[in-house]
């Protein structure tokens, strides 16, 4: 297949290209480079030390013999160069990582809301009347968020896009699926959910073909193909806009700093590793959802855990601290989850869990490049309101109260 991967050098868009690659695809990356300039914004780099994508192709070039086609185009603001290509390359399948992923970034301030609510809502829909216009007949597949669901504990699974229902008729109880209930719990979270009906939409109306992968937090940093080469290594958010909490625990481990739990650590959360993840996309773009039929959801997660849980696994594996923080973010201390992803499970993914060994190789990851690191950039900053701004702890390693007499 030739497909184009919008987003292709993130953190799950580039691995993602790799694997796509290795399995024979003709993979054009589209992305414009949004993540570096965000590094450069917030004075943070990877925790791995990246080349350029035009670096990183080459030696995928080298590697394997095989080409990685690159793209300098940015989807949201770019319409008509986006069409273009399109007509001019017409893929046969589209991956649609191209949106602005970290929640904290998007409560920074209100021109980071802005910026994440425009550049995102933009990009989709721009995929989406340039697909119209062209009438090519592309598979898309979207990169969503288990989020858009929220994380109210409501004590039965959570099913995999859609809810079925019963409405009272005059006639009596009609039975019904609709899509699940949205309640976001950031603005990055809200164009998620926004993206589901203009998706919605767009496959009733324009019998576009449309899978939306609900995905975990993503954990790991390698893949088997960012392995093969030091210079395919896979970047690592570690500060606390990008660092997303599993990873930022394993590598607060490694530098010996105390795990920044927020609150109680009762929030219960969805995690796929990023091997699961590439070869999940794999399996759902040979799964596409016919013209007509309405947008395929699944639930891209294996497990679920509880972040206090975690902490404490990681403490005791390592020694490492644990802080209890006050929790920047507005949302429940203590939650429930019963995630349903029987649809991956039934298409062949065997999940790969905590339980494997994998933790102690990010651990080593960390200890590699923690001189990389800058300590000041670990605690997260980000208030979902003023009132939580003014109690944010922006010191968990207490250094301000070390005496230097
Ligand atoms: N948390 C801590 N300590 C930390 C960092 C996070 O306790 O140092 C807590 C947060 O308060 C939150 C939970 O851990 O309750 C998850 O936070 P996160 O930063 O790991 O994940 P989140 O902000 O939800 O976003 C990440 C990705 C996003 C993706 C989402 C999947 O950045 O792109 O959509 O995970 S999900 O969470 O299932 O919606």
């Amino acid at each position: 297949m030739r497909i184009a991967v919008l987003g292709g050098d993130g953190f799950v868009g580039w691995p993602t290209c790799l694997h796509l690659s290795d399995l024979g695809h003709e993979v054009h990356i589209i992305d414009n480079l949004s993540r570096r300039w965000i590094d450069a914004e917030l004075g943070v780099q990877s925790l791995t030390p990246m080349d350029s994508i035009q670096e990183r192709c080459r030696i995928w070039m080298e590697v394997t013999g095989r080409k990685l086609h690159f793209h300098l185009l940015n989807v949201a603001t770019e319409y008509e160069r986006f069409r273009g290509w399109l007509t001019e390359h017409q893929p046969d399948a589209i991956i649609h990582f191209a949106e602005q992923r970290a929640a904290p970034y998007s409560m920074k301030t209100d021109r980071h809301k802005v910026y994440t609510v425009n550049n995102n809502v933009s990009a989709t829909h721009n995929v989406l009347a340039a697909l119209v216009e062209t009438g090519i007949d592309a598979h898309l597949v979207h990169l969503g968020t288990m989020g858009v669901y929220g994380y109210s504990s409501i004590g039965a699974p959570i099913p995999e896009g859609y809810l079925d229902v019963e409405i009272d008729t005059p006639n009596g109880k009609k039975e019904q699926q609709i899509l699940y209930p949205t309640r976001p719990g950031s603005v990055y979270h809200m164009t998620k959910s926004l993206d589901q009906i203009l998706f919605q939409f767009y496959a009733q109306n324009d019998g576009l073909r449309i899978t939306d992968l609900h995905q975990g937090i993503v954990w790991g940093t390698h893949t088997d193909q960012t392995k093969r080469h030091v210079q395919l290594i896979n970047r690592f958010d570690y500060d606390g806009d990008y660092g997303t909490v599993l990873n930022r625990f394993l590598i607060q481990a490694a530098i010996d700093y105390p795990l920044t739990v927020h609150g109680t650590g009762g929030q219960t959360r969805a995690f796929i590793h990023i091997r699961d993840s590439v070869r999940c996309i794999e399996l759902a773009l040979g799964d596409a959802p016919k013209a007509g039929e309405r947008v395929r959801i699944f639930n891209q997660m294996t497990e679920t855990h509880r972040v206090r849980d975690l902490a404490q696994m990681i403490a005791a594996q390592t020694g490492a601290e644990v802080a209890f923080l006050p929790n920047p973010r507005k949302e429940a201390d203590e939650n429930e989850l019963i995630v349903k992803n029987d649809q991956f499970l039934a298409l062949g993914l065997e999940p790969t869990t905590l339980a494997e060994g994998l933790l102690d190789e990010i651990v080593d990851v960390a200890k590699k490049y923690a001189h990389r690191i800058d300590r000041k950039r670990v605690p997260a900053v980000s208030a979902w309101t003023r009132d939580i701004a003014a109690r944010i702890e922006t010191d968990p390693e207490g250094k301000r109260l070390r005496s230097v007499s």
